[in-house]
Protein backbone atom coordinates (compact mmCIF):
# COMPACT_ATOMS: atom_id res chain seq x y z
CA UNK A 1 0.00 0.00 0.00
CA UNK A 2 1.20 3.49 -1.06
CA UNK A 3 0.35 6.66 0.99
CA UNK A 4 0.04 9.77 -1.27
CA UNK A 5 0.42 13.07 0.13
CA UNK A 6 -1.73 14.82 -2.40
CA UNK A 7 -2.48 18.45 -3.25
CA UNK A 8 -4.50 19.38 -5.94
CA UNK A 9 -1.82 20.64 -8.16
CA UNK A 10 -0.23 20.11 -11.60
CA UNK A 11 2.79 18.53 -8.89
CA UNK A 12 0.03 16.34 -7.22
CA UNK A 13 -1.77 15.38 -10.17
CA UNK A 14 1.43 14.18 -11.58
CA UNK A 15 1.84 11.61 -8.92
CA UNK A 16 -1.86 10.52 -8.74
CA UNK A 17 -2.15 9.86 -12.49
CA UNK A 18 1.00 7.39 -12.51
CA UNK A 19 -0.57 5.54 -9.43
CA UNK A 20 -3.50 5.06 -11.69
CA UNK A 21 -1.86 4.18 -14.52
CA UNK A 22 0.35 1.78 -12.73
CA UNK A 23 -2.63 0.01 -10.88
CA UNK A 24 -0.86 0.23 -7.65
CA UNK A 25 -3.01 0.10 -4.64
CA UNK A 26 -2.77 3.22 -2.88
CA UNK A 27 -4.73 5.92 -0.61
CA UNK A 28 -5.08 9.22 -0.96
CA UNK A 29 -4.37 11.59 2.12
CA UNK A 30 -5.30 15.41 1.00
CA UNK A 31 -4.07 18.43 2.71
CA UNK A 32 -5.31 21.67 2.71
CA UNK A 33 -2.39 24.20 2.03
CA UNK A 34 -4.43 27.26 2.53
CA UNK A 35 -4.52 25.75 6.29
CA UNK A 36 -1.19 25.35 6.58
CA UNK A 37 -1.66 21.29 6.63
CA UNK A 38 1.42 21.21 5.33
CA UNK A 39 3.56 22.67 7.91
CA UNK A 40 3.17 20.36 11.10
CA UNK A 41 6.06 18.68 12.40
CA UNK A 42 4.72 15.24 11.53
CA UNK A 43 4.62 16.14 7.61
CA UNK A 44 8.13 17.98 7.83
CA UNK A 45 9.27 13.87 9.14
CA UNK A 46 7.99 13.05 5.66
CA UNK A 47 9.55 15.76 3.66
CA UNK A 48 11.54 18.02 5.37
CA UNK A 49 11.21 20.22 2.46
CA UNK A 50 7.40 21.10 3.44
CA UNK A 51 6.10 20.76 0.12
CA UNK A 52 3.61 18.26 -1.65
CA UNK A 53 3.19 15.92 -3.08
CA UNK A 54 5.14 12.83 -0.81
CA UNK A 55 4.83 9.33 -0.75
CA UNK A 56 5.28 6.58 1.91
CA UNK A 57 5.57 3.02 0.24
CA UNK A 58 4.65 0.30 2.80
CA UNK A 59 5.87 -2.23 0.72
CA UNK A 60 9.08 -0.57 -0.46
CA UNK A 61 11.71 -1.57 -3.40
CA UNK A 62 13.85 -3.70 -1.47
CA UNK A 63 12.16 -4.55 1.33
CA UNK A 64 12.18 -2.85 5.04
CA UNK A 65 10.72 -0.09 7.16
CA UNK A 66 8.54 2.06 4.89
CA UNK A 67 9.95 4.23 2.35
CA UNK A 68 9.50 8.12 2.16
CA UNK A 69 9.46 9.93 -0.56
CA UNK A 70 9.58 13.75 -1.84
CA UNK A 71 9.82 15.27 -4.72
CA UNK A 72 7.48 14.56 -7.64
CA UNK A 73 10.50 13.87 -10.44
CA UNK A 74 11.74 11.20 -7.80
CA UNK A 75 8.47 9.59 -7.08
CA UNK A 76 7.40 9.72 -10.41
CA UNK A 77 11.07 7.43 -11.24
CA UNK A 78 10.50 5.26 -8.17
CA UNK A 79 7.11 4.24 -8.92
CA UNK A 80 7.64 3.59 -12.44
CA UNK A 81 10.80 1.42 -11.60
CA UNK A 82 8.70 -0.61 -9.00
CA UNK A 83 6.46 -1.71 -11.62
CA UNK A 84 8.71 -1.72 -14.23
CA UNK A 85 6.29 0.25 -16.32
CA UNK A 86 6.18 3.78 -17.77
CA UNK A 87 10.28 4.33 -17.45
CA UNK A 88 11.70 2.77 -21.46
CA UNK A 89 13.75 0.35 -20.54
CA UNK A 90 15.67 0.81 -23.71
CA UNK A 91 18.75 2.47 -22.68
CA UNK A 92 18.73 5.69 -24.97
CA UNK A 93 14.56 5.60 -24.79
CA UNK A 94 15.48 6.30 -21.03
CA UNK A 95 17.93 8.78 -21.21
CA UNK A 96 15.64 10.65 -23.13
CA UNK A 97 12.51 10.31 -20.56
CA UNK A 98 14.76 11.17 -17.84
CA UNK A 99 16.06 14.26 -19.98
CA UNK A 100 12.46 15.12 -20.45
CA UNK A 101 11.39 14.84 -16.97
CA UNK A 102 14.54 16.97 -15.77
CA UNK A 103 13.41 19.57 -18.39
CA UNK A 104 9.56 19.33 -16.94
CA UNK A 105 11.16 19.75 -12.85
CA UNK A 106 13.54 22.35 -13.70
CA UNK A 107 12.39 24.10 -16.72
CA UNK A 108 8.34 23.80 -17.07
CA UNK A 109 7.46 23.35 -13.57
CA UNK A 110 9.18 26.32 -12.09
CA UNK A 111 8.58 28.69 -14.79
CA UNK A 112 4.93 27.87 -15.36
CA UNK A 113 4.99 28.20 -11.67
CA UNK A 114 6.30 31.70 -11.33
CA UNK A 115 3.95 32.33 -13.97
CA UNK A 116 0.58 31.30 -12.42
CA UNK A 117 1.91 33.30 -9.68
CA UNK A 118 2.52 36.98 -11.00
CA UNK A 119 -0.38 36.04 -12.85
CA UNK A 120 -2.92 34.91 -10.26
CA UNK A 121 -1.90 35.26 -7.23
CA UNK A 122 0.35 38.86 -7.05
CA UNK A 123 -1.57 40.98 -5.09
CA UNK A 124 -0.03 43.83 -6.86
CA UNK A 125 0.84 44.01 -10.27
CA UNK A 126 4.31 43.62 -11.68
CA UNK A 127 4.44 43.86 -15.04
CA UNK A 128 8.34 42.79 -15.52
CA UNK A 129 7.83 39.79 -13.54
CA UNK A 130 4.41 38.66 -15.14
CA UNK A 131 5.44 39.35 -18.47
CA UNK A 132 8.82 37.43 -17.99
CA UNK A 133 7.53 34.73 -17.11
CA UNK A 134 4.85 34.45 -19.15
CA UNK A 135 7.49 34.84 -21.75
CA UNK A 136 9.06 32.00 -20.21
CA UNK A 137 6.18 29.67 -19.85
CA UNK A 138 5.34 30.01 -23.74
CA UNK A 139 8.81 29.47 -24.89
CA UNK A 140 8.80 26.03 -23.02
CA UNK A 141 5.40 25.65 -24.43
CA UNK A 142 6.75 26.24 -28.11
CA UNK A 143 9.97 23.88 -26.64
CA UNK A 144 7.37 21.02 -26.38
CA UNK A 145 5.62 21.73 -29.38
CA UNK A 146 8.66 21.83 -31.15
CA UNK A 147 9.21 17.75 -29.91
CA UNK A 148 6.00 16.61 -30.08
CA UNK A 149 6.50 17.49 -33.82
CA UNK A 150 8.87 14.57 -34.09
CA UNK A 151 7.85 12.49 -32.11
CA UNK A 152 4.21 10.87 -30.83
CA UNK A 153 5.14 11.36 -26.91
CA UNK A 154 8.14 13.17 -25.68
CA UNK A 155 10.49 9.84 -24.87
CA UNK A 156 9.19 8.25 -27.98
CA UNK A 157 6.60 6.33 -26.04
CA UNK A 158 4.26 7.39 -23.71
CA UNK A 159 6.48 7.74 -20.08
CA UNK A 160 6.35 9.60 -16.90
CA UNK A 161 8.17 12.48 -18.81
CA UNK A 162 4.52 12.94 -20.68
CA UNK A 163 2.99 12.10 -16.70
CA UNK A 164 4.72 15.21 -14.88
CA UNK A 165 4.55 17.64 -18.01
CA UNK A 166 0.93 17.07 -19.02
CA UNK A 167 -0.98 18.81 -16.14
CA UNK A 168 0.98 21.71 -16.37
CA UNK A 169 -0.16 22.33 -19.87
CA UNK A 170 -3.42 21.81 -18.47
CA UNK A 171 -3.32 24.27 -15.90
CA UNK A 172 -2.22 26.91 -18.50
CA UNK A 173 -5.65 27.90 -19.48
CA UNK A 174 -5.47 29.95 -16.23
CA UNK A 175 -2.28 31.73 -17.11
CA UNK A 176 -4.12 32.89 -20.22
CA UNK A 177 -1.73 30.37 -22.50
CA UNK A 178 -4.50 28.86 -25.24
CA UNK A 179 -3.07 25.60 -26.52
CA UNK A 180 -4.50 26.05 -29.87
CA UNK A 181 -1.34 28.12 -30.82
CA UNK A 182 0.60 24.70 -30.21
CA UNK A 183 -0.67 22.44 -32.54
CA UNK A 184 1.34 19.73 -31.53
CA UNK A 185 1.17 19.86 -27.92
CA UNK A 186 -2.80 20.13 -28.26
CA UNK A 187 -2.37 16.76 -30.11
CA UNK A 188 -0.58 15.48 -27.16
CA UNK A 189 -2.61 16.92 -24.66
CA UNK A 190 -5.69 15.41 -26.02
CA UNK A 191 -4.65 12.01 -26.91
CA UNK A 192 -3.38 11.96 -23.06
CA UNK A 193 -6.69 13.33 -21.66
CA UNK A 194 -8.33 10.63 -23.06
CA UNK A 195 -6.57 8.16 -21.02
CA UNK A 196 -9.16 6.50 -18.57
CA UNK A 197 -5.88 6.84 -15.98
CA UNK A 198 -5.50 10.16 -16.46
CA UNK A 199 -9.69 11.07 -15.93
CA UNK A 200 -9.08 8.89 -12.81
CA UNK A 201 -6.05 10.37 -11.31
CA UNK A 202 -6.27 14.15 -12.88
CA UNK A 203 -9.65 14.80 -11.48
CA UNK A 204 -9.28 13.63 -7.77
CA UNK A 205 -11.30 16.39 -6.29
CA UNK A 206 -9.90 16.29 -2.73
CA UNK A 207 -8.05 19.38 -1.76
CA UNK A 208 -7.56 23.29 -2.53
CA UNK A 209 -10.58 24.16 -4.32
CA UNK A 210 -10.27 27.34 -3.49
CA UNK A 211 -7.25 27.48 -5.06
CA UNK A 212 -8.82 27.60 -8.26
CA UNK A 213 -9.42 30.92 -10.47
CA UNK A 214 -7.67 33.92 -9.40
CA UNK A 215 -7.76 33.36 -5.30
CA UNK A 216 -8.52 36.28 -3.00
CA UNK A 217 -6.00 34.64 -0.25
CA UNK A 218 -6.17 36.38 3.63
CA UNK A 219 -2.31 37.04 4.55
CA UNK A 220 -2.44 33.80 7.06
CA UNK A 221 -3.45 31.63 4.22
CA UNK A 222 -0.91 33.56 1.55
CA UNK A 223 2.12 32.74 3.92
CA UNK A 224 0.68 29.21 4.21
CA UNK A 225 0.85 28.77 0.59
CA UNK A 226 3.84 30.20 -0.57
CA UNK A 227 6.21 28.44 2.29
CA UNK A 228 6.49 31.59 4.52
CA UNK A 229 5.55 30.31 7.47
CA UNK A 230 7.78 27.26 7.37
CA UNK A 231 9.66 26.44 10.77
CA UNK A 232 6.84 28.75 12.38
CA UNK A 233 8.47 31.73 11.69
CA UNK A 234 6.11 34.70 11.21
CA UNK A 235 6.70 36.37 8.25
CA UNK A 236 5.34 39.22 6.05
CA UNK A 237 2.70 38.42 4.16
CA UNK A 238 1.76 40.65 0.58
CA UNK A 239 0.49 43.64 2.68
CA UNK A 240 3.47 43.92 4.89
N1 LIG B 1 9.91 20.33 -6.63
C1 LIG B 1 8.77 19.95 -5.83
C2 LIG B 1 7.81 21.12 -5.74
C3 LIG B 1 6.74 20.88 -4.72
C4 LIG B 1 5.90 22.11 -4.48
O1 LIG B 1 6.34 23.26 -4.64
N2 LIG B 1 4.68 21.85 -4.05
C5 LIG B 1 3.75 22.92 -3.76
C6 LIG B 1 2.36 22.47 -4.16
S1 LIG B 1 2.34 22.09 -5.87
C7 LIG B 1 3.74 23.19 -2.27
O2 LIG B 1 3.83 22.27 -1.48
N3 LIG B 1 3.59 24.46 -1.87
C8 LIG B 1 3.45 24.81 -0.49
C9 LIG B 1 4.48 25.77 0.00
O3 LIG B 1 5.24 26.31 -0.80
O4 LIG B 1 4.53 25.98 1.21
C10 LIG B 1 8.08 18.73 -6.46
O5 LIG B 1 8.13 18.62 -7.68
O6 LIG B 1 7.53 17.89 -5.73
Amino acid sequence: MIELHFVRTPNGQKVSILLEELELPHRVIPYDMLKGEHLTPEFRRINPNCRLPAIIDHEPVGGGAPLALAESGAILIYLAEKAGRLIPADPQRRAHCLQWLMWQMSGLGPMHGQAHHFVRYCTEPIPYARERYLNEARRLLQVLDNRLAEAEYLAGEYSIADIACWPWIRAARAIEIELSAYPNARRWYKQIDARPAVKKGGELKVSDASLAGKPRLTPEQWSNLFGANMLGAVSASPSG
